[in-house]
C-alpha cells in the first residue's frame, strides 16, 4: 500500500458482485482505506486478502467511512439496504453506482438528503475488467460539492464526468450510451446472421465489418452538428435514397430466412420522415422523427 494511504479518504463499498469487487479493488490499489460489505459475506474474502476491512453489517460499513459507494443489482435493493441504517447516514456521501432510471436517481437523492446525506447517482461506462483503465469512465450527478470533494478519489476508477446537479442525469447519459451500443450491436448480430445464412464464416466477415463501422463512427460529430444547428441537408446519403434502398435490405433478410422485425420499424421511420418533406435531409433528421415536437 502506498505510504500516503492515511491521507486518502476512506471508502466503504457495499455490493461486491463483479462490478462492486472491481471498484473496491481499484480503491485499494489507489491506496484508500476500504471497508467492504456484501449480502453474501463470502464475497468479501478476495478483497480482504487485498487489504480491505470486512464489515459484518451494513451499519458497520456506514460507520466506517464518510464515503459510501453502492453497487447492487437494482435500485430497489439500495433502498432496502440503506433504509434500516438511515439514521446513520447524516454527514455521509452516498454514491450509488447501481443501474437505475433517472427518476429513481432523483427519488434516492431526495431520500438521502432527507436523512442528511449528500447524494451522487452514477452511471458506470465500463465493464469490470476496464475499471481503473484508460477507457473507463463514470458519470456522476447530484451534489456538486460532494463530486468536487471526491473527484480525485473517483479517478481511482477511471475518468470522472459530472453530468449535472439533477441527480437523474448520470443515468440518462449512461442509458444514451447504452442505447447507442445496443443499436450498433443489433445491427452487428443481423450482419453476422446474414453472412452465415450464405455459408460465410463469421471470422471471415469480422474484419470488413469492423472497418466499415469504424469508418461510420466518423459520422457521429457530423450528426451532432446537424442536430444542434437544425440543418440536416446532406451531400452524403439522403433519406430519399435510404427509403428506396431499405425495402431491398428487408427483402434480402427475409429471403435468407432472417426476421425483419427489427429493421421494419427503421424503414417505417425513414418513410415517415420522407413523407414529412425531409427526403433531402440526412439520417440525423430521424432524431426529430423519434421525438416529435408540438
Ligand atoms: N457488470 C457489468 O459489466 C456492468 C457494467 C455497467 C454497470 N453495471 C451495473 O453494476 C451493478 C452491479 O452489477 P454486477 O455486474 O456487479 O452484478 P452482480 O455480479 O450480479 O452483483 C450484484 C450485486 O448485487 C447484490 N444484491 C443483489 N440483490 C440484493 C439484495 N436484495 N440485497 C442486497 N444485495 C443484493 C449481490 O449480492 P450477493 O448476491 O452477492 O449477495 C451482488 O453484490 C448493476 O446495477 C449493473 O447493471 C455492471
Amino acid at each position: 500500500m502506498p505510504s500516503d494511504a492515511a491521507a486518502k479518504p476512506a471508502v466503504s463499498v457495499l455490493g461486491l458482485g463483479m462490478m462492486g469487487s472491481a471498484l473496491a479493488s481499484a480503491f485499494l490499489k489507489a491506496g484508500h482505506p476500504v471497508t467492504v460489505w456484501n449480502r453474501t459475506a463470502a464475497k468479501t474474502g478476495p478483497l480482504v486478502a487485498q487489504g480491505a476491512r470486512p464489515a459484518p453489517t451494513v451499519a458497520d460499513a456506514v460507520a466506517a467511512s464518510e464515503l459510501l459507494v453502492l453497487c447492487l443489482m437494482v435500485n430497489d435493493q439500495v433502498r432496502e439496504v440503506l433504509e434500516p441504517v438511515a439514521d446513520g447516514l447524516a454527514g455521509r456521501t452516498v454514491v450509488n453506482l447501481t443501474n437505475g432510471t433517472p427518476a429513481q436517481g432523483r427519488a434516492l437523492a431526495a431520500w438521502a438528503e432527507e436523512h442528511g446525506a449528500r447524494y451522487l447517482d452514477g452511471g458506470i461506462v465500463a465493464v469490470p475488467q476496464m475499471i481503473a483503465g484508460p477507457d473507463a469512465f463514470v458519470y456522476y450527478s447530484g451534489d456538486r460539492d460532494a463530486f468536487e470533494e471526491y473527484e480525485e478519489t473517483f479517478r481511482a476508477l477511471g475518468g470522472a464526468r459530472f453530468a449535472g446537479t439533477d441527480a437523474g442525469l448520470a443515468a440518462l447519459n449512461d442509458f444514451a450510451l447504452l442505447i447507442g451500443m445496443y443499436g450498433q450491436n443489433i445491427g452487428i448480430w443481423h450482419a453476422f446472421a446474414l453472412v452465415r445464412s450464405a455459408g460465410i464464416p463469421a471470422k471471415e466477415f469480422a474484419e470488413p465489418l469492423r472497418l466499415w463501422l469504424e469508418a461510420m463512427a466518423h459520422s457521429i460529430p457530423v450528426y451532432a452538428e446537424a442536430l444542434d444547428s437544425g440543418d440536416h441537408l446532406t451531400d452524403v446519403s439522403s433519406l430519399a435514397v435510404n427509403e428506396a434502398a431499405l425495402p431491398n435490405l428487408l427483402n434480402t433478410l427475409t429471403e435468407q430466412g432472417i426476421t425483419g422485425e427489427f429493421f421494419a420499424p427503421v424503414e417505417a421511420l425513414i418513410r415517415r420522415a420522407v413523407a414529412d418533406g425531409h427526403g433531402a435531409d440526412g439520417l440525423s433528421r430521424l432524431a426529430d422523427v423519434l421525438t416529435p415536437r408540438p
